[in-house]
């Protein structure tokens, strides 16, 4: 049984730092300008930049549906920490405290499979708006942005591996309703928050060995998605997005939808590509990515998670790939045709926790990034300096980024870091500790 760890926040909570952070984040500012950098205009840019929270952190990626099937399509959640979320409405809470622990205005991201039905089985690709009512008027009032995912696994018509790329034309035509349907609501989401909705495709189709045909399964894929996507819908309330994979649990071989597959399919119909840093060989950065799929492509979505050894999901830390995720779109002024969502799914531990502690690493990444002296590191590049580059680089690292952010926080009213653990400790012991 795992406990809670008030006790060591309470003591770390000093109200000094509170009163002290207003001189700290002055001098902070001082040696930013020093640089050239405006820390008032990077926080006001920051404070400006939305998060897509997943939903599937606070339940382990079970959805509400009546017949519950267990998770499937290669994923995998570890752990039992208690607490987890049982209903929506104890989803919706949690996820509220969560936000509660974050600076700024944010976004949710839904799979069907959290549908409301009101305890009927509504098959799949039956899904209306109407059954995710609640979360809409919920995101209103949180003030949130919906994005959404049509659900193709932990279904028993995805039990053998195959969906959209499925060679039984019955079963492949079941998730392709799905898939318009689905759209539908992503619509019905972008059009009543006014704020469009990117509506992502993941399939988890692929072979555990070594495939006689890798051709077919794509021909009909791609198919399949052409179908999908046949009807135009308005891009002010509804973006489609496409997400690839290397491998998944019982997928290892081979992946239907791999990333030369959706990164082909994106760029040839106009669609948003989802890149999540956890599909790709372990060595392999998305970093790297981003600046030559913007060349081609109109807008991206990161599925922003951490894998460790495999595709595993772990909770976003701040490791250097998620500031050279950062500094990406920073330096090259991609946020704004950048969707930003996490994904990932730790049972071993709070699970409101895991969503502040990700969430919070992705926007202090970007704030460290909104805080780098650009110019004239682009100056020394061009004249050659490679060395007062490398130098800029490195003595950068070790810059008060801290004192900014505890600024930013406390300003947006949130706790800082250290304060904001004992909120959760509260909410762990009132709400969760309950749920039995
Ligand atoms: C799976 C994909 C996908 C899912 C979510 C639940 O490997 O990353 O994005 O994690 O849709
Ligand atoms: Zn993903």
């Amino acid at each position: 049984m795992t406990t809670c760890a008030c006790i060591r926040y309470v003591r770390f909570g000093l109200s000094k730092q509170d009163t002290q952070s207003e001189k700290a984040y002055a001098l902070a500012r001082e040696q930013f300008a020093a640089l050239g950098v405006d820390t008032h205009s990077a926080l006001a840019k920051l404070s400006k930049i939305p998060v897509s929270l997943h939903c599937w952190q606070g339940d382990d990626v079970g959805g509400f549906e009546p017949f519950g099937e267990s998770l499937g399509g290669g994923l995998a959640v570890t752990g039992n920490y208690p607490g987890k979320a049982r209903t929506p409405d104890e989803l919706r809470s949690d996820a509220a405290k969560a936000l509660s622990l974050i600076p700024g205005k944010h976004r949710f991201n839904l799979h069907a499979s959290y549908a409301e039905t009101e305890g009927k089985t509504v098959e799949r690709n039956a899904l209306k708006p109407s059954h995710f009512q609640s979360w809409i008027d919920w995101a209103k009032e949180q003030q949130l942005g919906l994005d959404f995912n049509p659900t193709f696994f932990s279904h028993p018509k995805a039990d053998d591996g195959f969906t959209l790329a499925h060679s039984e034309k019955g079963i492949r035509e079941f998730w392709i309703d799905h898939g318009i349907v689905c759209r539908h609501i992503g619509a019905a989401m972008g059009r009543a928050l006014g704020s469009p909705c990117v509506t992502n495709v993941w399939v988890p189709d692929g072979y555990k060995d070594t495939p006689a045909d890798r051709h077919g399964p794509r021909e009909r894929l791609a198919k399949s998605l052409d179908t999908i996507f046949a009807e135009p819908l308005d891009a002010n309330h509804i973006l489609d997005s496409v997400e690839a994979k290397l491998f998944g649990i019982g997928s290892e071989s081979y992946v239907v939808g791999s990333h030369e597959f959706y990164f082909g399919y994106a760029v040839a119909n106009r669609k948003v590509l989802c890149i999540d840093a956890g599909h790709f060989h372990p060595t392999e950065v998305i970093s790297d990515k981003i600046s030559s799929a913007m060349q081609w492509l109109d807008r991206l979505m990161l599925h922003v998670s951490r894998g460790v050894r495999w595709d595993s999901d772990h909770v976003v830390t701040m490791t250097d790939e998620l500031q050279a995720i950062a500094h990406e779109l920073v330096r090259n002024d991609y946020l704004e045709r950048t969707h930003l969502g996490l994904d990932y799914f730790d049972a071993s531990i709070n699970r409101v926790a895991a969503w502040a502690i990700g969430t919070r690493n992705l926007l202090k990444a970007l704030l460290i990034a909104l805080l780098e002296p650009i110019d004239t590191l682009r100056q020394m590049e061009q004249a050659g300096d490679f060395t007062a580059r490398l130098a800029l680089l490195e003595d950068m690292k070790l810059m008060p980024f801290g004192a900014v952010w505890h600024y930013h926080c406390l300003q947006q009213g949130v706790p800082p870091d250290l304060k904001w653990m004992q909120e959760v400790c509260r909410y762990e012991e009132d709400i969760l500790a309950k749920r039995i």
